[in-house]
């Protein structure tokens, strides 16, 4: 190993050691070994500044035959996010049934198929065919613009039989929060 190969993996540990990685490997890598969002403090201020953990369990209790994100559906569940905050999402579903979740646009609503998230990597890997079982998938996106928007299932016939949630980014917020 020569002196400049010595100082890139420094320069590696440093950037996971600070948590200022800019790679979204290491982002997923730092929110699955500390997720500040749990069951029914469904988001929380992230361990970064300007960052949120953003938690989403699909059926959650079962709210709307499964069709639900963290025991809501239709949109009554509200996530307000600061305007320009980075997002970590951990999405889990321990039902049977394949779900998913993207951010998409507040018209997506009432759609079956054909939906495109709102921010750049918004959305689980695949989430037409969506996943079951063990384990959780995550994803980080930035809030970059203000506006309303829709926590939803990709699956097709899932968001317009009432599986999503509303996520809000706003200007004058100062910190996450979510009511119902
Ligand atoms: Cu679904």
């Amino acid at each position: 190993m020569n002196w400049k190969s010595i100082g890139t993996t420094w320069l590696v540990l440093a950037a996971l050691a600070a948590g200022t990685g800019g790679a979204g490997g290491v982002a997923q890598a730092q929110a699955k070994a500390v997720f500040t969002a749990t069951p029914g403090h469904w988001v929380a201020k992230g361990t970064s500044a300007k960052t949120a953990d953003l938690l989403v369990i699909a059926g959650y209790k079962n709210v709307n035959n499964g069709m639900s994100f963290n025991g809501y559906a239709n949109g009554q569940l509200k996530v307000t996010i600061p305007l320009g905050w980075k997002v970590n999402v951990k999405f889990e579903n321990p039902s049977p049934i394949p779900h998913s979740v993207m951010i998409v646009p507040a018209a997506t609503k009432g759609k079956a198929t054909g939906f495109t998230p709102a921010f750049p990597h918004a959305e689980t890997p695949n989430p037409s065919r969506g996943y079951s079982g063990k384990g959780a998938q995550m994803f980080t996106f930035t809030a970059s613009k203000a506006g309303t928007y829709l926590i939803w299932c990709g699956v097709p016939g899932h968001g317009i039989a009432g599986m999503y949630d509303t996520l809000v980014v706003s200007k004058s917020a100062r910190a996450p929060s979510f009511s119902a």
